[in-house]
């Protein structure tokens, strides 16, 4: 084992072929605040960011801000914010040490530091990636303000613990003080991604004060935007491995794929680096590629995640290998492709063969149990609203609704098959009772559904309910294999 750790100081130490930041980090300035500093962060926006620092520019320097736990700041501020990006596939695996990172906050340790820096001049975007769960949506897609978070932000603005507190307190404190706003850039997996967190901070602001709201409203851009990267966690086997390869010790590497892909809507009135001249598409909509992703990679690898977890696989590619899972994501796909717009010049047939080799990397070892965390989040977005879609236009659709089904059999699942906290979901205090109530399948998805706000009131809700429950019988008489072959996949005989 090694004895020293990366930072600024062993940078020119490192093992040859590890590519490093190419700039003088001391001339960069802070230009992005970023809400949400994980794994996924840390593979795709601070990648862009390193590529435009690389290339001279200096007014984009990334502080990191982490809403909840002190793992990143406590891995990364010892290493001056650096850390390996392991690009990985089949047969090779790349090192690149990231730059871009200068800070790193952790909010509930300092709010005070965090509002300061999202007021400072210099920041003129805050991007994040907080996971679905963290916008605090109610069911109808409306802002959650009964959840306890949001009552406190709105009690003490000062303090803020949600990223909607933040974003108002600060864009409030720079009003006050004749500076512009940032632009408000949403990473995270939700249809219109912008839009929604949009609509979210004005319901807040509104219940603060009528002229902040009002400000956000008119005066604030929140582009919308489509991340795809596949980010695995990375494993104590992966930070040895990278520290031999690196000749000192990161403490929390990326991993990742060569893959990667941004587009964006280019409405950025303060500004922004020139990411297009990295790969980025800067597009006026990005909904139709958007809805292309959620609903094709990620609908796909939630299918993947919970049947493969029935079927005792443990990563992606272990269950994209089977012949029944594959021939069903296949189906699946057909399904979801179906309810795309014709129109938006999308090629989903190139999309799904890239797909296809990119679940199929072993290298990844991307767990179906990191996927399977907070499904009642996922679905609605992956698979639900393609199978509404497939149902208002008198498609068939019987594939989409297995996903549903499996869903929730792989929450049933744990504490009996699958380890107990396998995977975790933010309903789960009130799921876990209700699944171990064992009501026959249709009493069980209509209560999910309710739970969760699956299909909220609509029209299709009943029908949907009842072939989700369908697919559940057979889960629940004979696993996937009885619900694969009653679909005519696997056994010879179906
Ligand atoms: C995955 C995504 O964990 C999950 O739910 O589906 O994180 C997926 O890997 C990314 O969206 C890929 O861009």
């Amino acid at each position: 084992m090694t004895s020293s750790h990366l930072s600024n100081n062993t940078l020119r130490s490192l093992s040859k072929g590890v590519k490093t930041p190419g700039y003088d980090r001391d001339k960069v300035a802070p230009g992005i605040v970023h809400l949400g500093v994980g794994a996924f962060h840390r593979a795709h926006q601070a990648v862009y960011v390193d590529d435009c620092l690389g290339a001279g520019e200096t007014g984009w320097g990334i502080v990191g801000v982490s809403l909840r736990s002190a793992d990143t700041r406590d891995a990364l501020s010892p290493q001056d914010g650096l850390y390996t990006l392991a690009v990985r596939s089949s047969d090779s695996e790349q090192l690149r040490i990231i730059g871009s990172i200068g800070s790193m906050l952790v909010a509930p340790e300092d709010p005070a530091t965090v509002l300061a820096a999202l007021a400072d001049p210099r920041t003129r975007i805050v991007t994040l990636t907080i996971t679905e769960k963290a916008y605090l949506r109610a069911p109808g897609g409306g802002l959650d303000t009964a959840h306890p978070d949001i009552v406190g932000d709105l009690a003490r603005p000062e303090l803020p613990k949600t990223a909607h507190g933040f974003l108002a307190e600060a864009l409030h404190r720079r009003r006050a003080a004749g500076i512009a706003p940032f632009t408000v850039l949403c990473c995270d997996n939700l249809p219109a991604n912008g839009a929604t967190l949009h609509r979210l901070m004005i319901e807040f602001a509104a219940l603060r004060d009528a002229d902040l709201a009002r400000h956000i409203a008119d005066e604030v851009a929140f582009p919308s935007s489509m991340v795809d990267r596949i980010v695995p966690a990375t494993t104590d086997a992966d930070r040895a491995r990278i520290a031999i390869e690196l000749g000192v010790a990161d403490s929390w590497p990326v991993m990742t794929e060569p893959f990667r892909q941004w587009v964006i809507e280019d409405r950025f009135p303060a500004g922004r680096p020139a990411w297009e001249k990295f790969g980025v598409t800067m597009v006026e909509d990005v909904r139709p590629y958007e809805e292309m992703k959620l609903r094709l990679l990620n609908g796909a690898h939630s299918a993947i995640a919970y049947l493969g977890l029935l079927s005792g696989h443990e990563t992606v590619d272990r269950a994209f290998a089977e012949p029944a899972i594959r021939q069903f994501v296949d189906a699946l796909w057909a399904e979801a492709i179906s309810t795309l717009p014709e129109d938006a010049g999308l090629d989903t047939s190139t999309y799904t063969a890239e797909l296809a080799e990119r679940f199929s990397n072993p290298a990844l070892a991307h767990r179906t149990a990191q996927i399977a965390n907070d499904g009642s989040q996922k679905l609605p977005q992956r698979i639900i609203a393609s199978a509404i879609d497939c149902l208002e236009a008198g498609d068939e659709m019987v594939h989409l609704t297995l996903v549903v089904a499996a869903w929730i059999a792989a929450c049933a699942a744990r504490a009996d098959t699958l380890p107990e906290s396998h995977f975790t979901d933010p309903l789960d205090t009130a799921l876990t009772p209700l699944l171990r109530q064992h009501l026959p399948a249709n009493e069980t998805v209509a209560a999910v559904f309710d739970l969760a706000g699956f299909a909220g009131d609509h029209a299709e809700r009943q029908t949907l309910i009842e072939l989700v429950a369908v697919h559940l019988v057979h889960l629940r008489r004979g696993g996937p294999t009885l619900a694969f072959a009653a679909l005519g996949i696997g056994s010879e005989e179906a």
